[in-house]
């Protein structure tokens, strides 16, 4: 089974549709995140799931009060998603709400250099709220393999690591699966490319590597 996720941030579904029929064979999901969501609508995630067979992650960052955060992911899993990602920063009740509907991932770290402003000195207390309430999976930043290291010892096992920051943000798949990444999430480099079949062949078999 293959252990990367395509960040499928086009617009214009018709291409989303074809990147995605293209490379599903070396995908294990496809992360839906706001640029599709808003180019598209929702119904690209039935659509994506009709085409490639595959399970979608609809990456909306959750960061609500529960109400609101249960009103959102309520639609999104009824869409078809598989996954949800939240914040955890807001509070566990918000996460609960959106794990009462459906699996979900919380982000515990972000791969972006402004992540270690403010997400940063929490990670320690996001990883805490994971291990109790023992989601699906968990965000952590491909180009900071130390962190994704530091992250795997404390998080419980069983609980996943996504990784997002391959590639275009600098991180390198070998390195961020070595330090205990689950799954590594690739945009760019893979729908920006010229050919995205043949860029998502070449990153499937460098995770193969080192599986
Ligand atoms: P790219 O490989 O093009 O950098 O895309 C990374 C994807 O992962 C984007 O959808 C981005 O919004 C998302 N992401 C990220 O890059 N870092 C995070 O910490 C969390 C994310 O969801």
């Amino acid at each position: 089974e293959s252990r990367l996720i395509l960040a499928l941030d086009v617009y214009e579904r018709e291409r989303a549709l074809e990147i995605a029929r293209e490379t599903a064979d070396y995908l294990w999901a496809i992360k839906v995140n706001w640029p599709l969501i808003i180019g598209s609508g929702l119904d690209i995630i039935p659509e994506l799931k009709e085409e490639t067979g595959l399970p979608v992650i609809a990456d909306l960052k959750l960061a609500d009060i529960p109400n609101t955060n249960r009103l959102i992911a309520g639609k999104v899993f009824e869409a078809g998603a598989d996954y949800i990602i939240a914040h955890g920063f807001v509070g566990s009740d918000s996460v609960e709400a959106v794990m009462e509907l459906g699996k979900t991932i919380i982000v515990v770290e972000m791969s972006h250099p402004g992540a270690r402003e403010f997400i940063q000195p929490v990670t320690d207390r996001l990883i805490e709220l994971a291990n109790r309430l023992e989601p699906f999976g968990v965000i952590a930043p491909a180009t900071r393999p130390e962190r994704v290291a530091y992250i795997r010892s404390k998080l419980k096992p069983g609980i996943k690591i996504l990784t997002p920051g391959v590639g275009a943000q600098g991180g390198k798949a070998g390195e961020v699966l070595k330090a205990g990444a689950d799954y590594i999430i690739v945009g760019r480099s893979i729908y920006a490319s010229d050919n995205p079949r043949e860029s998502a062949r070449q990153i499937y078999e460098e995770v193969r590597a080192w599986s």
